[in-house]
């Protein structure tokens, strides 16, 4: 069970609205499942149940938790303004839309075809997909990275030989995003395989008819230049190496066990 280090990061938490949405966000998360990502939905349990306005979930470190992989500046801007702005640009849209309020934001992610004006459906899509994929990220990041469990090694070794092979070719895929993007991590239930992928923007597996059914997402990792530019400017491959000292296996066990 992770203490909440990140508390202390909630003060400027101000209004009543928010901080009702924050205890009873946090006291699902600390029921102390970790396993978020189903693409069904009923183990999602911060993301699923929750309906706008959306809140930005809580961090389980401070922001100087991941130094020196993930420096605290990158970390505190990162959270308090790029993925604010997603939440609260997303909780504009859906005030201004009331039609698709009391949906889940994995509903709202999965239908986007349901959204008819373009430009309504193009922000959901964006600031829907900044909240669901930074709140995976989050949760898959710790300054003390817990194990791989031997369900998932022996998949990851089933499909790629060794870990360092695949630590290879999850790179790969995440340094060939061409500009702003994400690589994902999926489970194809169906004929036991983990597939790598990578999305533009702040799309994500959620959003592809192809990955709705059968697939579990085990994680994303944050591509975009505002996730590593202070620390490596432009040294993507840097950030992709520093990246597995800060992934949780824990987390990402939880998911593929799901
Ligand atoms: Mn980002």
């Amino acid at each position: 069970m992770h203490l909440w280090r990140g508390m202390a990061n909630f003060g400027y938490m101000k209004n009543q609205t928010s901080r009702r949405n924050f205890l009873k966000t946090s006291s699902i998360a600390t029921l102390g499942t970790l396993a978020l990502l189903s693409m069904d939905g009923y183990a999602f349990s911060v993301l699923s149940s929750g309906q706008e306005p959306f809140v930005l979930p809580p961090l389980n470190y401070g922001f100087d938790a991941l130094e020196p992989h993930i420096d605290a500046r990158t970390m505190e801007i990162h959270y308090t303004k790029h993925h604010q702005t997603y939440v609260n640009k997303l909780n504009e849209t859906l005030a201004a839309n009331p039609d698709l309020k009391g949906k889940t934001l994995v509903d709202l992610l999965k239908n986007l075809d349901a959204i008819k004006t373009p430009a309504v459906r193009t922000a959901v899509r964006n600031n829907g997909g900044g909240h669901w994929n930074h709140s995976v990220f989050w949760s898959l990041l710790s300054p003390k990275p817990g194990e791989m469990s031997e369900e998932l090694k022996g998949a990851i070794l089933n499909k790629f030989n060794n870990t360092a092979n695949f630590k290879d070719q999850f790179e790969k895929a995440a340094a060939g995003v061409f500009g702003s993007g994400w690589a994902w991590l999926l489970y194809n239930k169906e004929t036991k395989q983990i597939e790598i992928t990578t999305t533009a923007n702040q799309d994500n597996p959620l959003m592809d008819k192809k990955y709705q059914k059968n697939y579990s997402i085990l994680m994303g990792l944050d591509v975009w230049e505002h996730a590593y530019y202070l620390k490596y400017q432009n040294k993507r491959a840097d950030y992709l190496k520093a990246f597995w000292n800060v992934l949780d296996w824990q987390v990402v066990s939880a998911n593929f066990a799901i």
